[in-house]
């Protein structure tokens, strides 16, 4: 595998709205960002991502793109972006964007001008069909609900959503959209950005001509992720970007590929790949089912071991997952994955340790550093989310009742992820001196940065441990490119794998249950280093280490013949 100059790095992801306010309207901004740098570098991050800040009417949270080349008055402007990008630079930090191109916002002058002129060049840059019988296109459901087509005003004209109706696909087939697009990423990407997240991307290939799918519901679409698994041909685009923007730059480009097939691994993250690595979303689509959240099974940890040893297997000499136990649009991790004994300090550092060794690129969403949970809601009105929001209603129309819609709608909501971040103890946890624009997590006043700064033992702490460990000098080869090898898969509740490198290993034990237990160690590791652990100490004797519930231990060994 060919080195380039991400791979050892650690990355973290910034909810900008939810991250730090500094100017008392609720909202957090651009100012807010250049103000936590600082934590940031303490934290030892490398790369940062940044979701949408671009001029947006937020139908999805930004994810609505309505200028490409404008920042959103809420978050700051082009100055305040262009700042950010130097006193991140400064501090070592290569920024990404979030490169939101499968649809823009209906209020982009591209969409306002098709819809004004639906046969005119700007048509061309969607999918607009007539509509003459009444009979759609095609028989898609959106992923927030409905069918995928919308009608544009008193016309016979509609146009494709993949996603909200206010998200417009772009038409990818257009050539002249293409080149529209690379233009604005390498604007970007000559300002000096690093790189990009890029949403969403598998939906850019439809299988064309539009066609009806068997329906999976009751209300006569096809979900899709059935009909993309239909489209063909989608490199061709994706190998296009590459060479006509990243390339150019030594971009750094993660793709939030959904749908991934092994044979198609190398070709989006291989030396030749389109991207620079794609985001392991095998733990979080494990249990989903398709007919919505009220019909899907939480992960266990066997289930979630299983998840990771399948992709470091997939990708072993082929090239690096990003690897997350949360992002923007899951709950978090440590509610999620974690049994109810287990989320506690100890199981939080267990889950952080388990996947932050493995091969592949770590991000770290905000908060997960401290160990932010889940938000206990109330109501609905407590979340601001559209797709919990459609989601709500699927359970309602499968029969649950208000109460149990809600209860489902809690486990799963991307609001989780959300809530403001837990500066301090003080008031809206420091986040605000205003009313933010998305309630709280009561659980602040235990859960913040403040308290965890300055206490050697807390979340916070371990997190900075592992994030050195991985730039020691003496590891980072090992952590960085040693292959993995689980190891004693068949035992329930243990996570346990080798990175083996060229001249050192690490192994990396977990233990997921309730009580003690007892792993065979070989002689070897009776000389290994600890290099972490989460637990006061470490029993390692006759051959066994034994591990207490919920502890983590990070081993170094060096290889005889090498001293
Ligand atoms: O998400 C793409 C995506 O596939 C989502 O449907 C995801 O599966 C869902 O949010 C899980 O609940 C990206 C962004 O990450 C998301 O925030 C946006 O809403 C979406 O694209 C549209 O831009
Ligand atoms: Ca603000």
């Amino acid at each position: 595998m060919e080195k380039k100059w991400w791979h050892g790095k650690t990355a973290y992801q910034i909810y900008p709205k939810s991250f730090y306010d500094t100017n008392g309207d609720g909202i957090g901004d651009l100012r807010g960002i250049i103000e936590k740098l600082d934590y940031l570098q303490e934290l030892g991050i490398e790369i940062l991502w940044i979701s949408p800040v671009y001029l947006s009417p937020f139908a999805d949270q930004g994810y609505d793109i309505a200028d490409y080349c404008a920042i959103d008055p809420i978050f700051g402007n082009m100055e305040d972006m262009e700042q950010l990008l130097k006193e991140a630079k400064a501090r070592g930090i290569a920024v990404l964007m979030d490169l939101v191109v499968n649809h823009c916002s209906d209020e982009h002058p591209w969409f306002v001008e098709a819809c004004r002129d639906p046969e005119g060049p700007y048509g061309k840059y969607f999918y607009l069909r007539q509509v003459k019988d009444g009979k759609l296109p095609c028989n898609w459901r959106s992923y927030f609900g409905g069918p995928v087509w919308e009608r544009i005003g008193e016309t016979d004209w509609y146009y494709l959503h993949v996603f909200h109706k206010k998200q417009p696909d772009l038409n990818w087939e257009n050539p002249e959209l293409r080149q529209e697009i690379y233009r604005m990423m390498n604007w970007w990407l000559d300002k000096g950005l690093a790189g990009f997240r890029i949403d969403a991307i598998i939906n850019i290939k439809k299988p064309l001509p539009f066609k009806d799918y068997p329906a999976d519901r009751e209300d006569g679409l096809c979900d899709m992720g059935t009909v993309l698994k239909d489209a063909q041909g989608i490199m061709e685009f994706l190998d296009e970007m590459r060479d006509q923007t990243f390339a150019l730059h030594n971009a750094f480009s993660v793709g939030e590929v959904f749908n991934n097939k092994q044979e198609e691994l190398p070709d989006f993250i291989g030396d030749q790949g389109c991207f620079s690595s794609i985001f392991d979303f095998s733990q979080t689509v494990e249990g989903k089912s398709p007919r919505g959240w009220y019909d899907s099974r939480v992960p266990g940890p066997d289930d979630y071991k299983r998840c990771c040893f399948e992709s470091q297997r997939k990708s072993e000499g082929i090239g690096f997952f990003s690897n997350i136990i949360e992002n923007h649009d899951e709950p978090r991790g440590v509610s999620y994955y974690l049994p109810d004994y287990a989320q506690n300090p100890m199981g939080k550092k267990l889950l952080a340790a388990m996947y932050f060794m493995l091969k592949g690129l770590p991000f770290i969403y905000q908060g997960q550093e401290i160990g932010m949970e889940n938000m206990a809601f109330s109501s609905i009105e407590e979340i601001d989310d559209v797709n919990s929001r459609c989601e709500y209603q699927v359970c309602l129309d499968a029969g649950l009742n208000r109460e149990e819609a809600l209860k489902v709608v809690s486990l799963y909501s991307r609001d989780n992820a959300r809530t403001p971040f837990q500066w301090d103890d003080s008031a809206n946890g420091g986040f605000t001196e205003g009313t933010p624009w998305l309630g709280v997590n009561p659980n602040y006043r235990e859960i913040n940065v403040q308290s965890q700064e300055k206490d050697p033992d807390s979340i916070l702490s371990f997190y900075k441990q592992m994030i050195r460990l991985r730039k020691d000098p003496q590891w980072k080869e090992t952590i960085v490119y040693g292959e993995t090898v689980p190891l004693m898969e068949e035992v329930s509740g243990l996570m346990a794998y080798l990175r083996r490198g060229r001249e050192r290993e690490i192994l990396v034990l977990g233990n997921f249950n309730p009580k003690e237990l007892s792993v065979p160690a070989g002689q070897s590791m009776e000389e290994g280093q600890i290099l972490l652990n989460n637990a006061e100490s470490l029993d390692i004797q006759g051959g066994n280490i034994s591990l207490k519930p919920l502890q983590a231990v990070v081993l170094g060994i060096m290889h005889k013949n090498n001293g």
